[in-house]
């Protein structure tokens, strides 16, 4: 059942609302935040996607060059070499491209509905983010927050990891998931002495898109992988699960918020419960969506029917989401954490 309380001033952020980073660049999607507070204050990290505004015949491919510098590939739409079925990727001469190239933004907010365009820019580093950096979890560990993220490249989709203890200096540490492997979520504190993160490796001959976890002693280095939590045949979930934001601690378990797909590539949003010693271990999952799409900016944008969220708050038994709807705009929800656990079917 869909339980989410969407904000009435849905959507927050709209493409229209910000100016391209570079001359010829036009804001295409604003979507999948980060959620963290700093000195108490509460800030949107927002992928944003860009390229050349779209003209008649053509199409525009943004990508990084050797020497970080923005380069545009300008392909005609009736070229034989290219297949351009998808919004988001296209393949040229046997390559894959993606059709925006994703960097991270940052926004404050004082009321968690209006929000301020800061500085801070974060675009993709060397080889390994030439096709953009997208769908950042800030996760928060002792003093240090890790940022991790989608690295895009042509050699693949793939997660890369920053840290920053003032939101000034980052030091970048380079992939820490190789491809293919995107939606990674640290946990928030240790579990006896060691790192956690759930990540989501695709399988392409066995196996399929399921959600992974591993540790770590130093958040960098990451072992003992162990696959956690499947896609469902004639489910919502049917094609792939992907872990949300930092899984919530309860005093029945972790709360996992996920996003799960079906063949039509239509997102909708559901929930787990994780042992608090051994995450490994699924105490229950929601049979049906707690959140899908269907208000018709959820419904219609960039890449319709998906609601997709990699950011949320905590106070006490209230959560807001703050999600990405059809691969567009910003929105935000909320939710009772007690009726999210109402929701889970314990698993026996
Ligand atoms: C999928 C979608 C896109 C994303 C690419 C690369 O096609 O999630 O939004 O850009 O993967 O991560």
């Amino acid at each position: 059942m869909d339980i989410a309380k969407r904000f009435q001033e849905n959507p927050l952020l709209k493409p229209q609302d910000l100016a391209g980073s570079g001359a010829k660049l036009q804001v295409i999607c604003l979507l999948n935040p980060a959620v963290f507070t700093y000195q108490h204050k509460i800030y949107l990290l927002v992928r944003v996607a860009e390229s050349v505004a779209p003209q008649e015949g053509k199409l525009f491919i943004p990508m990084r060059m050797a020497n970080n510098l923005l380069e545009i590939m300008e392909l005609k739409l009736d070229d034989p070499d290219l297949i351009n079925t998808d919004a988001r990727i296209i393949n040229y001469k046997g390559l894959d491209y993606l059709t925006t190239i994703s960097y991270l933004r940052l926004f404050s907010t004082e009321n968690g509905i209006s929000f301020r365009p800061e500085p801070l820019q974060l675009h993709g580093i060397g080889a390994s983010e030439r096709y953009g950096i997208e769908d950042c979890r800030v996760s928060k560990i002792e003093d240090v927050y890790y940022l991790t993220y989608t690295a895009v490249s042509e050699n693949g989709v793939a997660v890369g990891l920053r840290t920053t203890k003032n939101w000034q200096q980052f030091d970048y540490l380079g992939l820490i998931f190789p491809p293919h492997n995107k939606d990674v979520a640290l946990f928030e504190e240790k579990i006896n002495g060691k790192f956690y993160a759930l990540h989501r490796p695709t399988s392409k001959e066995i196996g399929g898109n399921y959600i992974w976890l591993a540790q770590s002693l130093d958040g960098v280095h990451w072992g003992n992988h162990q696959c956690v939590l499947k896609s469902r045949a004639k489910h919502w979930d049917s094609a792939r699960v992907g872990a949300g934001a930092a899984p919530i601690k309860t005093a029945k378990g972790w709360l996992m918020i996920y996003h799960g797909a079906n063949y039509q590539d239509r997102y909708c949003l559901g929930a787990a419960l994780l042992d608090l010693q051994n995450p490994a271990v699924v105490l229950a999952r929601t049979e049906n969506p707690i959140m899908e799409p269907m208000e018709s900016y959820e419904l219609s944008g960039f890449f319709g029917s998906v609601v997709f969220t990699n950011g949320h708050l905590i106070n006490d038994d209230e959560l807001t989401i703050y999600y990405g709807a059809a691969d567009e705009f910003i929105c935000g929800a909320k939710f009772s954490i007690a009726e999210i656990m109402g929701e889970l079917k314990w698993i026996d």
